[in-house]
């Protein structure tokens, strides 16, 4: 089945079926009235306005992280964000890296054990990273080793960089100040038009790269919380259309 998705005019996608109603097929009420996808239930993310999607959710072991699809995986917090695929959804590698405005400019944000986003002070910085954030942020390579942008801000938590931490979230701990008030922006280059990040290269069965760049300037990358769910195809300036699942949640 597919689908057409309307595009806003900050161009973000918005399924048409946004505005079902709860009886609908896929869709469920929250207490307060509102109507959300079944998906969203039990997703790890709050969407009831009171957090009712996720309460009384299937749990894991306390060794064990919940993936997305409800797998419990050994390791806990320490499998998240590693820079290794766990869950067989990949959802472990999901949300580990945002983008956020930062005064006039954009500075980097990094997922924290405590679910919470927070930007990276600049003081220390390990350039391979920088690359490692574009993967993340389903962009192609970075394009500069990164750099520092000045954004004060009174009582604000950041990230610091420890490089002889291994993995990836773990080599980041949360401080109260940062040297400067710098933090990091980090600028990506496009992904290659018709070949797959290597992040999600486990999951492309039987493909193979495509030929000539830019051969498919119509194509888009829906995305959900800054993740790449599914590909669509433009219509005219206003339409998308996608596969129906993709819009599901
Ligand atoms: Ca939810
Ligand atoms: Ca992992």
């Amino acid at each position: 089945m597919f689908l057409l998705t309307h595009l806003q005019r900050d161009d973000t996608a918005v399924s048409v079926e946004g505005f079902c109603r709860c009886a609908d097929p896929g869709r469920r009420q929250c207490p307060d009235r509102t109507c959300i996808p079944q998906e969203w239930f039990c997703d790890g993310y709050d969407d009831c306005s009171d957090g009712a999607d996720e309460m009384n959710c299937p749990t894991c072991a306390a060794s064990q992280h919940r993936c997305a699809d409800f797998t419990c995986v050994e390791g806990g917090d320490s499998i998240v964000c590693d820079l290794s695929y766990d869950c067989p959804d990949g959802s472990d590698e999901w949300g580990c890296a945002a983008v956020e405005q930062c005064g006039q400019d954009n500075c980097l944000t990094l997922s924290h054990l405590d679910g919470e986003f927070y930007e990276v002070c600049a003081s220390v910085w390990d350039s391979s990273l920088s690359d490692v954030v574009c993967s993340y942020l389903g962009q192609g390579n970075s394009t500069g080793t990164g750099s520092a942008i000045s954004y004060p801000s009174a009582g604000k938590k950041y990230l610091i960089l420890n490089p002889s931490q291994s993995g990836f979230r773990s080599k980041f701990s949360l401080a109260n100040s940062c040297t400067g008030d710098s933090v990091m922006k980090v600028s990506c280059g496009p992904a290659a038009c018709g070949r797959p990040l290597p992040q999600f290269s486990p999951y492309v069965i039987g493909g193979k790269s495509a030929d000539t760049a830019g051969k498919w300037p119509w194509q888009v990358s829906l995305k959900y919380r800054n993740i790449h769910h599914c590909g669509g195809s433009l219509i005219n300036n206003r339409w998308v259309a996608t596969a129906g699942h993709c819009v599901s949640r």
